[in-house]
């Protein structure tokens, strides 16, 4: 299992899930039918089995599978759960509706791995019994996309979704606008997508998502219990704003689209009301848009804004965020800058601004470049992916602990983990894919498991025997020499 859980304690024995399990939930509630609807439309293709979901009053007969609400176990928290396993009966228990989520992810990854195809496989569908007690260490397992310098299509983003619910992460981070694209429509400044979205790096068409689209999305995600949080990054990497709206632009220069890769070349007119208006307008489409609580205002690599531009820049915009409703989370340059009560800092580059950020009493996510980007190379032989922070093969991936990494930032200080992939090289949903995996289900369990829990050793068997669920899955994975790919017993 990636994440391993919190705590396992087989019994021995085994469950048979036959074509007469279904799938029993408690009571009439809509959100727990859909929870089991997803277990059933994951189990059925390959199986073959035509679990169905069925409200009940009362634990069900022998042979079935049963979600139910218990109410208040307090350890297990919002996101945890409890799976017990007898050779009669498969029950998930939690006090809210996610811990059930990420319990029948449990489910599915102790069945065999041919579970996850979608065309009718060979059983025998054989569950171990025991019981499981599991729930995260870190409130923010995510990661984040970038759709401006290559755009991905609504489809892509949906497959990754399910890809991350299936370890449990609970946040997608998508940065909609950089100098290469604007990706998210905005009514009040239909240039931004007209003009601004028409391109990406490499001189590709770009794309956007409509408002709609959007909204489809951030559902999607919200069924599979993960928050999206929407990012504008500003003052710099805003080429594509300042093309579309020549007002905006504060270098001085002519903005025309852009297709290369140089970063920290573009402000937005820090000094100019118009500016402002404009912020103020996209925030508040964004905030309509966003059921989640955080906005994220991007801040980093602002080498073409002054310093004394770039403070009250941030700061102002902060307030606006929160005058609609939102929380702020921003690169850790922020900390240059005033933090308000409670911003998030996105430590990425600097310990000392991320310290900052602490000392501001903020908290902080933890996604530093050397260990957490997912866009740098495996090894300098790696096809896709920069290297300019670090190479990071799959045991360097996992083999870091965020609460141990700067002396000065706690535990009690970081929200979660995200690993970013940077789209500079990657434009295709394979490409993507490499880079992405298997190292996100390392970041994955680093979020979830107790870090006294993980060791590489052990990580490593596991990744190898997620192996032959990544190929079920189609997902084109990076098959890292420092894994024996080729293990096929679970363990
Ligand atoms: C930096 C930069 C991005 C690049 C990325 C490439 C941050 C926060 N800003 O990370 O614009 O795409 O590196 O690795």
């Amino acid at each position: 299992m990636i994440p391993k859980p919190v705590s396992v304690v087989a019994t021995g024995g085994k469950f048979d899930l036959t074509d007469q399990t279904d799938i029993y939930i408690q009571d009439e509630s809509a959100e727990l039918k859909q929870i089991g609807q997803y277990l059933a439309d994951k189990l059925n293709p390959s199986t073959g089995l035509g679990l169905e979901v069925k409200p009940t009053t009362d634990a069900p007969a022998p042979g079935n599978i049963y979600l139910s609400l218990s109410g208040s176990d307090s350890e297990l928290g919002d996101e945890g759960y409890q799976l017990t396993i007898t050779d009669k009966l498969i029950s998930l228990s939690a006090n809210k509706p996610a811990g059930l989520f990420h319990g029948i992810q449990t489910i599915r990854q102790l069945l065999p791995a041919q579970v996850e195809m979608t065309s009718k496989q060979k059983g025998p569908w054989e569950i171990a019994t025991g019981t499981i007690r599991d729930y995260p260490t870190y409130g923010y397992r995510g990661s984040m996309l970038d759709v401006a310098r290559h755009f991905f299509g609504v489809d892509d983003l949906k497959n990754l979704i399910d890809q991350m619910a299936y370890y449990k992460m609970n946040v997608m981070h998508l940065h909609l606008s950089d100098d290469q694209g604007w990706r998210i429509e905005i009514k009040s400044w239909p240039n931004l997508t007209a003009h601004g979205g028409k391109t990406e790096v490499g001189g590709g068409e770009g794309g956007f998502y409509t408002q709609e689209q959007y909204s489809d999305i951030v559902k999607y995600a919200q069924d599979r219990f993960i928050t999206i949080i929407p990012e504008i990054d500003m003052p710099g990497h805003t080429n594509a704003a300042s093309a579309s709206y020549p007002e905006l632009n504060g270098n001085g220069k002519t903005a025309d689209l852009y297709t290369g890769t140089e970063v920290g070349f573009s402000t937005l007119a820090t000094k100019k009301e118009v500016t402002y208006k404009f912020i103020d307008d996209v925030i508040r489409e964004l905030a309509a848009l966003t059921p989640g609580e955080y906005l994220h205002i991007g801040g980093d690599e602002s080498h073409a804004t002054k310093i004394e531009d770039y403070i009250p820049f941030m700061n102002r915009v902060q307030d606006m965020v929160v005058a609609h409703g939102k929380k702020v989370l921003a690169w850790d340059e922020i900390a240059l800058a005033t933090v308000k009560p409670n911003t998030v800092v996105q430590y990425w580059a600097k310990a000392e601004n991320a310290i900052k950020g602490v000392a501001q009493g903020a908290k902080v996510l933890m996604s530093p470049a050397k260990n957490a980007y997912l866009d740098m190379q495996y090894d300098s032989t790696s096809t896709y992916g920069l290297h300019w922070a670090a190479y990071i093969e799959v045991d360097k991936g996992y083999n870091w602990d965020p609460a141990n990494l700067v002396p000065e930032i706690k535990k009690e200080n970081i929200t979660g983990i995200e690993a970013p992939l940077w789209s500079e090289t990657v434009g295709e949903r394979k490409e993507a894919e490499y880079l992405i995996f298997p190292r996100l289900l390392g970041y994955a369990e680093i979020g979830w498991t107790p870090a006294e829990l993980r060791n590489w050793d052990d990580y490593k068997i596991r990744l190898a025997n997620h192996g032959e669920r990544m190929k079920a899955m189609n997902i084109n994975f990076y098959p890292s020499k420092l894994v024996q790919w080729d293990v096929k017993k679970e363990k």
